[in-house]
């Protein structure tokens, strides 16, 4: 059987597991704690070198990345075919996967300058904090998570990813003026790369940088979570208690990061 390393709140593990889901595959759970640093176990980084979830194995094969992991079980996996027939559509899906690096660096900074800083302040030691970032494989990237945890939403990383969610929600409210889901007709590739993105940003309250300028999101997120695959992917690894904390952070975090994303679109 088919074995996800994931973690229950980790929006590329929802991703995965919204994929597997849709495509009606059964899959073993290996979670990690993040928190605790399962990641960067040595065995855990003889399969995955970044020292990230999710990591889908199966029988010999080890596939990281969870845009590849959507695109390995498409293609090599019976069920609903999840990339969009046609040319042009299928090179617009391309583009959304190799898009979701930066994505999901942008979903990385908007939580650790918030919700997931909060909780890492509660719970760590300062020193429990160094050892945590020192264990991190990419420097660059423990760069970054030092950075947001010192300076939270003053952090310069904040306004860089600014940039990179205002294309974003630009470009989906764009597609979806002329099409129900991103994938096109019916849900797929598209819509799994991206609805866990845009449910974490939601649930960390920060929905006000769409709902006003590019509004179909909110129309299409809520479409997305009213399917079966999105419970199976979020219902049994994330408590209601987990949602609401993180939400309620978000929510004292939000008069300052919205006043900063207006300035941003006003610059
Ligand atoms: N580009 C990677 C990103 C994976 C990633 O950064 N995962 C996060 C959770 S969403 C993680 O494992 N973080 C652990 C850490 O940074 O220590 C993918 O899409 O799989």
């Amino acid at each position: 059987m088919l074995k996800l390393y994931n973690a229950g709140t980790s929006v590329c593990s929802v991703k995965a597991r919204i994929g597997l889901a849709e495509k009606g595959l059964a899959w073993e759970d290996e979670l990690l704690v993040l928190p605790n640093g399962d990641q960067y176990k040595p065995a855990y980084l003889k399969l995955n070198p970044n020292g990230v979830v999710p990591t889908l194995v199966d029988g010999d094969t080890v596939v990281i990345e969870s845009s590849v992991i959507l695109q390995y079980i498409d293609a090599f996996f019976d069920g609903p075919q999840l990339m969009p027939q046609g040319k042009a559509l299928q090179a617009e899906t391309l583009v959304w996967l190799l898009r979701c690096v930066e994505i999901h660096q942008a979903i990385n900074t908007m939580s650790f300058a918030t919700a997931n800083r909060e909780r890492i302040l509660n719970s760590k030691s300062p020193a429990e904090i160094d050892a945590l970032i020192a264990a991190m494989p990419n420097p660059r990237l423990a760069a970054k998570r030092r950075d947001l945890i010192e300076n939270g939403s003053d952090s310069a990383h904040l306004e860089a990813d600014f940039y990179v969610l205002k294309r974003v929600f630009d470009d989906m409210n764009t597609a979806l003026s002329t099409r129900e889901w991103m994938n096109g007709d019916s849900f797929g590739m598209t819509d799994i790369a991206l609805l866990a993105y845009i449910d974490r940003l939601d649930r960390i309250a920060m929905s006000g940088m769409w709902e006003s300028r590019t509004p179909r999101i909110g129309a299409w997120l809520d479409a997305g979570r009213a399917r079966p695959s999105y419970s199976r992917a979020l219902d049994s690894y994330v408590s209601s208690q987990e949602h609401a904390k993180s939400r309620s952070v978000g929510e004292r975090f939000w008069p300052d990061i919205g006043a900063r994303w207006s300035a941003f679109l006003a610059a």
